[in-house]
């Protein structure tokens, strides 16, 4: 059990209501079920009216006489053993990223209730003030890396370290496969292969074992296909649908994300890759056991086809190995965060500062599409002066513009309509999951930067808010100037064609559309032109990069 620094933290990482509770949409449930019936009644049939089918069993390939690929030379071996540890921790990692936002929808608005599945005994209260951060659930360490509740930024770094090195070790794999002959024995170069993988199926269906060649020299026509379909077809399908949770991606090419049905049916499918690695690895670890376990492990371990029990042993030492990563995984996610996060920050931040930042987002949305409902996140100011100002409607209200600038700027709502309005329709993308499209109207953030006029020494932003911060002390957080030079970067008065609702920040917000919602400060109340945002709070770019260990340029 961690310790907690303050009750504030365990209550919310530790909450009173631990409740678990997964509820899918009927529909799917009797799809899934009808599709599984239908699959296992026409194994039966055709078992019971034709007989078991026949398969062909390979002689030469059996007694190891046999001039084609064969055997698991090092390289296979190796990204094994690191494929089976990226691929866990990527799957822990998600769960608590998962556990954050725990519906997923097949609509890009993700109005509450319109979820398929939702893995939370909660309905989304109506007409009490519920934020997507109250919503977030506890996930027991057991599953999650590193669990408990809204842990997303420790999760986010583990998981984005773990995708790069389950994407070299698929490169390594992939390029292993195409300069030896051993792609062979994964690509299907016969379309005979459906027919014997379904009489196969028949056989498991049927709980019949069917005749197993033996793994070093051949597959079956079904576990080929299994194998092929991770690594050709799931894995890339992971790894696109992963990318279309990039704002910067999706405001700049929706496209992409419609390729998988949008920004929310991407996360669903994300999810449901998921789903199935983990459905191939309990079916390929209990055949693996079925066949012949002892001369199995020495096979992927050792690289023998022979029957002494060394690979058995030292495979199950390499499962300890990756169990115990697990644990020091989850140790460190609580005593070193900060590492962690740098750790990330090293890697991600010069890679999506050379890609992904470089996309500018492009309005592509249109007032039609505009969500039905926004979740709202953040703690609403309880402040007398924001207080003072509501009462007023924030006709009092100056924002003021400081710091390392020629000209400092005090301007109210009025004199900002009077320089010139800016709008713009995208989408929102929050860290937990959830997105959705609104229409902004305010003051472009090149304008504000134009007038007051940054000194040289000037890089950055500093945006302070009226509203309270989850562990206590006010919101902030920072945009290098750059970033807010971008299209549709402004300071928003308006949403929807209506002043900015009290829940969604009024007076003033900010957009940026190729980041994520974190960044956008409501409520606010000034501004700083700073040197960089080192000086800033903790100096990691924001209330969520100093207290909760988020991204200083989440582009993803
Ligand atoms: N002041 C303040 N601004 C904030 C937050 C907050 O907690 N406090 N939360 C951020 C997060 S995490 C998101 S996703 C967006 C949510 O914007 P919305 O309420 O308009 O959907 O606001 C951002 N701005
Ligand atoms: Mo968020």
């Amino acid at each position: 059990m961690i310790q907690f620094a303050d009750e504030v933290r365990r209550k919310v990482y530790y909450p009173d209501d631990r409740r678990h509770r997964l509820w899918i949409k009927p529909g799917f449930i009797y799809a899934l079920v009808a599709i599984v019936v239908a699959l296992f009644a026409a194994a039966w049939i055709e078992r019971l009216v034709f007989g078991m089918p026949h398969i062909a069993i390979n002689e030469a390939l059996d007694q190891g006489r046999i001039s084609g690929p064969h055997g698991f030379p090092g390289w296979i071996r190796w990204t094994h053993f690191f494929n089976f540890l990226f691929l866990t921790m990527l799957i822990r990692s998600g769960l608590s990223i998962l556990a954050d936002h725990p519906r997923l929808y097949f609509n890009d608005d993700c109005t509450p209730n319109s979820e398929w599945i939702r893995f939370t005994p909660l309905k989304v209260p109506v007409g009490k003030r519920w934020t997507a951060k109250d919503d977030a659930r506890y996930l027991s360490p057991l599953l999650g890396l590193p669990g408990y509740k809204h842990t997303i930024g420790m999760a986010r770094s583990w998981h984005f370290l773990n995708v790069y090195g389950f994407i070299l070790t698929g490169i390594v794999f992939v390029i292993g496969l195409l300069t030896t002959d051993q792609w062979l024995r994964l690509v299907p170069t016969s379309p005979a292969i459906f027919s014997e993988a379904w009489a196969t199926f028949v056989h498991y269906a049927t709980f019949t074992l069917p005749p197993e060649p033996n793994g070093f020299y051949g597959y079956n026509a079904l576990q080929q296909l299994a194998y092929f379909s991770t690594v050709f077809i799931m894995a890339p399908i992971s790894i696109c649908t992963g990318m279309c949770m990039s704002p910067a991606l999706v405001n700049r090419a929706p496209w992409f994300a419609k390729l998988f049905g949008g920004r929310q049916s991407a996360r669903s499918i994300h999810f449901l890759m998921m789903v199935g690695f983990a459905c191939f690895l309990v079916v390929h670890v209990t055949l693996i056991v079925l066949t012949g376990f002892v001369r199995n492990m020495n096979h992927i371990v050792l690289g023998k086809d022979e029957p002494t029990s060394l690979g058995m042993w030292l495979g199950l030492t390499g499962i300890a190995v990756v169990v115990l990563t697990w644990v020091v995984a989850h140790q460190i996610a609580w005593r070193r965060p900060r590492g962690v996060q740098h750790l990330n920050k090293a890697i991600s931040l010069p890679l999506w500062l050379a890609t992904l930042n470089r996309l500018d987002p492009v309005q592509t949305y249109s007032a039609r599409q505009v969500s039905p409902h926004m979740w709202p996140n953040g703690m609403l100011p309880v402040r007398e002066d924001w207080l003072a100002l509501k009462a007023n409607g924030f006709r009092d209200f100056r924002l003021k513009v400081g710091g390392l600038v020629e000209n400092p700027l005090e301007l109210s709502l009025e004199q900002m309509e009077q320089i010139g309005r800016s709008e713009t329709v995208t989408m929102h993308h929050c860290i937990q999951g959830w997105s959705g499209i609104a229409a902004w109207g305010g003051i472009s953030l090149s304008k504000i930067v134009e007038m007051a006029r940054p000194l040289p020494s000037a890089k950055t932003i500093a945006f302070y808010s009226f509203g309270p911060a989850l562990f206590g002390g006010g919101y902030y957080d920072t945009q290098a100037i750059a970033s807010v030079l971008k299209p549709g970067a402004m300071l928003a008065y308006e949403m929807n064609g209506a002043p900015l609702g009290e829940e969604y920040g009024a007076p003033l917000r900010l957009r940026v559309d190729d980041q994520l919602g974190y960044k956008m400060v409501k409520w606010i109340e000034r501004i700083e032109f700073v040197e960089s945002e080192k000086v800033v709070g903790k100096g990691e770019g924001g209330k969520n990069e100093d207290d909760e260990f988020f991204d200083l340029l989440p582009n993803l």
